[in-house]
């Protein structure tokens, strides 16, 4: 019998954000966040990823108005706030040993500029890593995944203000003291690339509110203060917590040519490299000559005070965390070419691959590719801190779903893992799938495009009796983390549906 093998030490998990878990929007002292104004849009073609993403002060005003959690689907989540405990024993049951979750910041600090933290947020994130721990499972927190006190978008300039650098490492510096005997993993941004595709919910950026600025300019000088404030919070690790690791954390798109035109073949090293320039700055903890190259030719000047340069240097990560769902491919010239979604990105259709009910292309051996470039690029760790299949998901009288595709999508992507851990050389940290019960989807608001292992009884206007139910795939990773390290090669050989077979169920 023939075997894959992982460290002893290997971290099997699963992933979640606040945001899109918990609800519990203004209980214990929560301040409003920029993610209680998102809501579902169903008159917004989900395919048209800037329009679902795109945000302005009238939609702000509309939810500064409504109270309720109707329709605001990251305000009541899926009540992971008050069912924790029980979330969390249920998905101990698969024997995973890591489980990475984000803290609200608005939680910790309701107006993010307050002087003293809330009490009873930083109690709520201690009694969760309790029952973590109870259970033996590493926690890997993030800080910032997706949201931030809304006042700093109302009463300061959101992440262009250089005050949210001091703002972000207190709210930081805060949690790891409160936190320490605990975590010992940590991200203190989530995708941090996204700044330039999704700059509100990324850094609470409204173009309207920057009326008299170039926005392009505002982005890149948010990109910097995050920067800072990242590698400021590696340090204050490194100073005061020495066993402590921080990593950054990236979007991992694939993006090949789309075909051996030399054209295209440069055109997806162009588009490559504008993603590489976040972990490059976060690892090697300086700006690479490409992109201070490009912001010349945007003539935007980034505002920088002498101590940034060696804070990015002092601040260089300790492991690069990556999130992996799909691919596309890009070409020079795209006129005529059919389009494709990916995560919160739209590329050219790859005819040899199949895509998810949301249209992202399905390709698990773009995840073998993305540990090798990464790795050969930084020989840094890595962590695959998000990879899962967004899918409809249909529960069954008897309370089974049976989500053959997801665990069909799931078992290619985690075989090519364990060849590249097997063949490749590469150094890995461990692998989480996205989705712990299913949750509010970042990018579409919609509870129905499931991401968990568990289901959850609640569709996307907010009914439901939140009631969980374990998915076939629940069952799955239990059986292959019942392996340990040394798993069979045979447990991958088939599974009884392949996502090929999946056809488009959305509307
Ligand atoms: C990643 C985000 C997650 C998550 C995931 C799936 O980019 O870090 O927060 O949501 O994408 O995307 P979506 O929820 O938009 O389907």
């Amino acid at each position: 019998m023939k075997y894959y093998h992982t460290n002893t030490n290997f971290l099997w998990g699963v992933a979640t954000a606040a945001n899109q878990v918990e609800g519990g929007w203004n209980e214990d002292g929560k301040g409003m966040s920029i993610a209680d104004c998102l809501r579902y849009r169903p008159q917004i073609d989900i395919r048209d990823y800037k329009s679902v993403n795109s945000m302005d002060s009238e939609e702000i005003k509309r939810a500064l108005r409504d109270n309720s959690t109707k329709g605001w689907a990251k305000r009541h989540g899926v009540d992971f706030y008050h069912n924790y405990r029980d979330d969390i024993r249920q998905l101990a049951e698969t024997g995973i040993n890591t489980y990475r979750f984000s803290i609200a910041w608005s939680r910790i600090f309701p107006n993010g500029d307050d002087s003293k933290p809330n009490k009873a947020g930083l109690d709520y994130y201690l009694n969760l890593v309790k029952e973590l721990a109870k259970y033996d499972i590493e926690p890997v927190v993030t800080l910032s995944h997706y949201e931030m006190p809304l006042n700093l978008v109302l009463n300061y300039d959101a992440w262009y203000d250089r005050k949210l650098i001091s703002f972000f490492e207190k709210f930081a510096d805060t949690v790891i003291d409160y936190l320490h005997e605990y975590v010992k993993y940590w991200i203190p941004i989530n995708e941090i690339d996204s700044i330039i595709r999704h700059p509100f919910s990324s850094a609470g950026l409204v173009e309207d509110r920057f009326q008299n600025k170039n926005f392009s300019n505002v982005i890149y000088q948010s990109m910097h203060h995050q920067f800072v404030a990242a590698a400021r919070v590696v340090q204050y690790c490194h100073n005061n917590y020495p066993s402590m690791k921080v990593g950054c954390m990236v979007t991992r798109t694939m993006v090949y040519p789309y075909n051996s035109d030399p054209q295209n073949v440069l055109q997806a090293s162009k588009v490559m490299r504008d993603v590489y320039a976040f972990s490059d700055i976060q690892v090697r903890g300086k700006y690479p000559n490409f992109l201070l190259k490009q912001l010349e030719e945007k003539n935007i000047r980034l505002k920088m005070e002498s101590t940034d340069e060696e804070d990015l240097k002092k601040g260089s990560a300790d492991f690069v965390a990556f999130s992996y769902y799909s691919s596309v491919c890009t070409a020079y010239d795209v006129t005529g070419l059919k389009v494709t979604k990916a995560n919160r990105t739209m590329g050219v259709y790859n005819k040899y691959l199949p895509e998810s009910d949301w249209g992202w292309q399905i390709d698990p051996i773009g995840l073998r590719l993305s540990l090798i470039d990464l790795y050969d690029r930084y020989q840094k760790p890595l962590f695959i801190v998000e990879n899962g299949l967004g899918a409809v998901d249909e529960l069954a009288s008897d309370g089974s779903v049976h989500d053959d595709y997801r665990i069909d999508y799931l078992s290619k992507h985690i075989k090519q893992m364990l060849i590249s851990l097997t063949q490749d050389g590469i150094e890995l940290m461990g692998y989480c799938i996205w989705g712990t019960t299913d949750m509010i989807s970042a990018s579409s608001n919609q509870i129905s495009k499931r991401y968990g292992l568990i289901y959850v009884d609640l569709d996307d206007e907010g009914n439901g009796s939140y009631k969980r139910y374990k998915k076939d795939s629940f069952y799955w990773y239990k059986k292959l983390l019942s392996f340990g390290s040394e798993i069979p090669f045979s447990f991958f050989k088939t599974t009884n549906v392949s996502v090929e077979e999946v056809s488009l169920k959305i509307r």
